[in-house]
């Protein structure tokens, strides 16, 4: 479990491989500037070392050029995995200087979205993974609000059992807890969530 306030996101993330499994497919990296926030989940198709190869290749080049326009750190990305096995990705993007954000999963990387009025929404996927030829990509944006809380997870994760005990009055420590508390025992995949809160 990591978790701590870095500037203006309070993150948490819980993380842990398929029972059974040493090495963790799912790969993920988030960084606070001045400027933004950007946050990656990877997820490797199979299990194990194989996925966690292409997984982690999706978040160092992302990593690299964290401050790229989505459009392009998908594409990089896309470059970066031909001829290696395909992963599906999400990435949360907060323009903390004009107080927008954008997002995007493509195949099976869930994002949902808290609103302060107690809202909670889904972002549907495109669906597939990358590599990927020719394809485009839905991006999602909108207004940054205070007390957002962006949830982001691999296909590990009950996405049931979080929706249905998740609020947005909770600390994002809380969030991943609790949640590892109740469904520690029942990982069937490989697991990763992160819970960011802005403002
Ligand atoms: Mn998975």
């Amino acid at each position: 479990m990591l978790n701590g306030k870095e500037n203006q996101i309070e993150v948490s993330v819980f993380q842990q491989p398929k029972i059974g499994n040493k090495c963790n497919g799912d790969y993920f990296f988030y960084k606070e500037t001045e400027t933004q926030f950007i946050s990656v989940l990877a997820d490797g198709l199979g299990s194990g070392a194989d996925a966690n190869e292409s997984s982690s290749a999706a978040i160092h080049i992302i990593k690299d050029h964290h401050t790229e326009p989505m459009e392009k750190l998908i594409k990089l990305c896309n470059n970066q995995l031909i001829h290696k096995r395909g992963v599906v990705l999400g990435i949360i993007k907060m323009d903390l200087v004009n107080k927008t954000f954008e997002l995007t999963s493509i195949g099976n990387v869930g994002i949902a979205i808290l609103k302060p009025n107690g809202e909670k929404k889904r972002n549907i996927p495109t669906p597939g993974y990358l590599p990927s030829y020719g394809h485009s990509f839905k991006v999602k944006r909108g207004e940054l609000e205070p007390g957002h809380v962006f949830l982001m997870y691999s296909d590990g994760v009950y996405e049931r059992s979080l929706l249905k005990h998740v609020t947005e009055k909770q600390d994002m420590f809380v969030i991943t807890d609790r949640y590892a508390k109740r469904e520690r025992e029942n990982i069937a995949d490989d697991t990763t969530l992160l819970a960011m809160r802005y403002g």
